[in-house]
């Protein structure tokens, strides 16, 4: 090839350049379909991802499926059709993901679970699941509850138990794991269990409806998240009981209100369920898109927090 004196110029220069010059790579596009704002933890969790999307020049298509799952099926196929190089959800239940999780893998977007799995034939349908062992939450529960029994060894312990949303992996696997560990105990009787969606006004009406049709008879209120316990702990003081003194109650998620129960008196104890899943996600995120290889299972660390240490703990807090 004749070099014309501008092509040599112009390969001179660029020669010069080409080190220093870097390209901005465009933002990675993450599309994010969310539970709902069912909760104070789905609040914080859905503040995390924000923040976290925007502090890493992630740009985050965010969708709030109101706690529906036909919701969420119309939001990933909207991410499909968008083309963003990463989906990510929260699924709302277990079941009913194959079809649109085979969608987006024939259109080769990788798929990340966050928070909640799902129960899929293939695992191939989703790259890795981001959140907490609810299994061992439930079993930190329990295990709480089999120590306090032991302060009334002779006493028979009934147990009303606020369920998450039903068919949800949380609500499935909590259930799971208190009930393995207090069946060590059978002085320890769960006489009544139903779901509160995990909400604080569904928590409220359930309870109030255990404590008409049991009332004096219930030692112990299980409930699957703190925004349901905060629910109950108004219905409990409106039969004229006191929560946490009457009713020993145990909870999971560790939000600032379940410590400002703790503090008041009114709740015993919440199993940490961290929601702080944003900076981890858009790490994920970036391996994911960049064909690194990531864990299929990658677990959050948590903790227990009776009222003892309320007080002192909650400065910590970070949602
Ligand atoms: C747990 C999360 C649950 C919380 C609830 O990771 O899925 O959903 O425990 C929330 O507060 O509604």
């Amino acid at each position: 090839m004749k070099l014309t004196r501008r092509t040599f110029l112009g390969s001179a220069v660029l020669a010069t350049l080409a080190p220093s010059m870097t390209f901005a790579a465009a933002p990675l596009v993450l599309g994010f379909s969310q539970v709902g704002a069912e909760s104070e933890w789905r609040t914080a969790n859905t503040v995390s991802i924000k923040d976290a999307a925007k502090k890493d020049g992630v740009t985050l298509k965010f969708a709030d499926a109101q706690q529906k799952q036909e919701n969420q099926v119309k939001a990933i196929r909207s991410f499909i059709a968008q083309k963003v190089d990463v989906i990510a959800f929260s699924p709302v239940v277990e079941s009913g993901w194959d079809t649109v999780l085979r969608e987006a893998q024939a259109a080769k977007i990788p798929v990340i679970l966050t928070d909640r799995a799902v129960d899929v034939s293939d695992k191939s349908l989703y790259v890795t699941f981001i959140g907490s062992d609810f299994v061992e939450e439930g079993r930190r529960a329990g295990r709480w509850l089999l120590e306090r029994a032991k302060k009334t060894p002779d006493a028979t312990l009934n147990i009303v138990e606020l369920q998450g949303t039903v068919g949800s992996a949380p609500a499935i696997d909590r259930k799971k794991g208190f009930e393995e560990v207090i069946a060590s105990n059978p002085k320890l009787k769960i006489i009544r269990s139903q779901t509160g969606d995990f909400t604080r006004a569904k928590g409220k009406e359930v309870m109030e409806a255990f404590l008409k049709a049991d009332g004096k008879k219930i030692n112990v209120l299980y409930a699957h998240n703190d925004d349901m316990a905060i629910g109950a702990i108004q219905a409990i003081e409106e039969a004229g009981l006191k929560p946490g003194t009457d009713i020993t109650i145990i909870s999971i998620d560790g939000v600032k209100g379940a410590f400002e129960a703790m503090m008041a008196g009114k709740l015993n104890v919440t199993v940490e369920c961290s929601p702080l899943l944003g900076p981890q996600l858009m790490q994920i995120a970036r391996d994911v898109k960049a064909g690194k290889p990531v864990a299929k299972r990658i677990t959050t660390e948590e903790g227990v927090f009776p009222a003892e240490v309320a007080a002192k703990e909650f400065p910590n807090r970070k949602y």
